[in-house]
């Protein structure tokens, strides 16, 4: 049987929704204080995604100064009706104070229009279009009083007017009230109306849980066999856990298959973030089972019947060479655009030193990419000579403005150039290792496995590289850190605080998988 490996998207793409035009499949993830905003990908077969676009790609469109990096664009759901596209999503503002909005688009490659804000409580909106062409709008918010965490409620989008109308219709409060019922989908399947929502929150006790009305505004009784799927139940063997938040499509030739977020925890803790996994579905008189013949999310699964099957291929090594052009959509900025703070120029990328530091929460001079798989490793040539010690520039392996360390280019009080390791944790940073370099360019290294990150330097006209020292891999996963998000891979320069007037340059920057 031909098979495809699980995740679809590996690294940090949460909240996962699907949908299909024609031949074509589009699925939206969550991008939180990460900029541009809602990553746009593509596929044909479900297997093989391309990113097409940020759905947020303007400055202006996404307020996200001052936000965690686990704060900002939320849970996004897409969806197709009558030759527009719809995105709507959430800006969550200090893990409380949300902004819910709506984005259409006649391509899905852009350009998107501005967000129009819905006048919605909570979070993880979505639609649904009902065969008489109005539009259900559904999200998740605190039931009113003591009602607990957990009421899906529903109100009608008006599309010519792209705002909410009529009365709102609560919905329902989950198999289990209180269990943080969220990431409510709605889909039609002979008459009847499935309502499909997380449960249990995002980490060990995620599930997916149902369910059912005869009407689109109700009532709805719980499907009594909810949940649906979830890995809640299985031991630390299994190699995916947190499963839940699914989006359901069809193929053109009628096979179902939901998308989820999933975990790939190493004795306990993730560092990759929330991943896209695809799992197979049926639909019965019931309503729909997630993985009929394996009963859970699989690293192999079989291929949906208009894959084609291809031969594994290892995963290249990818060099950037940024020189002059522009960087690739898998890069990201904190909070929004660093024009002006990190340009691609004709001899490599040029990051300029400024105040902000990686620590802050405004808008540092760092772009990152995803750490997509647990062992890899990361190069980067980069020439800086820093014109005071608090000025550096380097490496980062980023997981939160609170949790990351550093390889950084410095000098000392003497002035002497050196590579210097830091671990921030909690607020509070520690200088781990220092090595004097020559002046000149340098190269620098992370490498990473299921123990830890291992960071090196070296002066590529004097050979060897030398260890600055191995963090543990738990340091930089989100059990530790809390939050939302998984690792990025990041080049930055800071002045700390500091306004600096020198550049380094990054020559190249090689992503390994391992
Ligand atoms: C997402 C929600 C969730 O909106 O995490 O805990 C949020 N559950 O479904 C951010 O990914």
């Amino acid at each position: 049987m031909p098979t495809f490996r699980n995740p679809v998207l590996p690294g940090c793409h949460p909240d996962p929704s699907i949908c299909r035009v024609g031949a074509d499949f589009y699925l939206v993830t969550s991008s939180f204080a990460y900029y541009p905003g809602l990553p746009l990908f593509h596929s044909r077969d479900l297997v093989r995604w391309r990113q097409l676009t940020h759905v947020l790609n303007r400055p202006g469109q996404l307020p996200l100064h001052g936000l965690d990096v686990s704060d900002g664009v939320w849970a996004p759901t897409i969806r197709h009706h009558d030759g527009t596209f719809y995105v709507v999503s959430t800006l969550a503002v200090d893990r409380r104070g949300s902004l819910t909005f709506v984005v259409t688009a006649t391509d899905p490659a852009g350009p998107w229009s501005d967000p129009v804000p819905l006048e919605a409580e909570g979070i993880d909106p979505s639609l649904f279009f009902d065969d008489d062409g109005r539009c259900w709008f559904t999200a998740c918010r605190d039931a009113p009083g003591d009602g607990g965490p957990g009421e899906l409620w529903m109100r009608e989008l008006d599309l010519d007017r792209l705002r909410l109308v009529g009365p709102t219709h609560v919905l329902w409060h989950g198999a289990v009230r209180g269990a943080w019922v969220e990431a409510p989908h709605l889909y039609k399947r002979d008459g009847v109306y499935h309502l499909i929502a997380a449960e249990g929150g995002t980490e060990r006790n995620h599930s997916v849980t149902a369910a059912r009305s005869d009407a689109v505004t109700g009532p709805y009784v719980t499907d009594p066999r909810s949940p649906l799927l979830t890995h809640r139940h299985r031991g630390p063997d299994e190699p995916v856990h947190n499963v839940g938040h699914v989006d359901l499509v069809d193929t053109p030739d009628g096979e179902t298959w939901a998308v989820t977020l999933g975990v790939r925890p190493i004795e306990g803790t993730h560092t990759l973030g929330r991943e896209v996994f695809l799992v197979p579905v049926d639909w019965t008189a019931h309503g729909p089972v997630f993985a009929p013949e394996t009963g859970g999310v699989r690293l192999t699964e079989r291929l949906p019947r208009l894959a084609s099957a291809r031969p594994e291929e290892a995963v290249p090594a990818v060099r950037t060479r940024f020189a002059g052009t522009p960087l690739g959509l898998e890069w990201n900025s904190l909070r929004g655009p660093v024009t002006g703070l990190v340009e691609p120029a004709a001899g490599g990328l040029e990051i300029t030193v400024a105040p902000e530091p990686l620590g802050s929460t405004g808008v540092p001079a760092f772009v990152g990419r995803r750490q997509q798989h647990v062992r890899f490793q990361a190069r980067a040539e980069i020439g800086f000579a820093a014109a005071h010690p608090s000025e550096e520039a380097g490496l980062a392996v980023f997981q939160s403005q609170d949790q990351h360390a550093t390889l950084a280019l410095t000098v000392d009080g003497a002035g002497t150039p050196q590579a210097v390791l830091t671990v921030r944790e909690a607020g509070t940073s520690t200088r781990l290792a220092a090595v004097p370099l020559p002046p000149g360019e340098v190269q620098l290294a992370v490498e990473a496995d299921e123990a830890g990150y291992t960071f090196r330097a070296r002066h590529p006209g004097t050979g060897g590289w030398t260890d600055l020292g191995t963090v543990e891999r738990a340091f930089f996963s989100t059990e530790r850190a809390g939050g939302f998000v998984g690792v990025h891979l990041g080049l930055y320069a800071t002045g700390n605080g500091r306004t600096g007037t020198g550049r380094a340059i990054v020559r190249w920057f090689d992503y390994q998988p391992g």
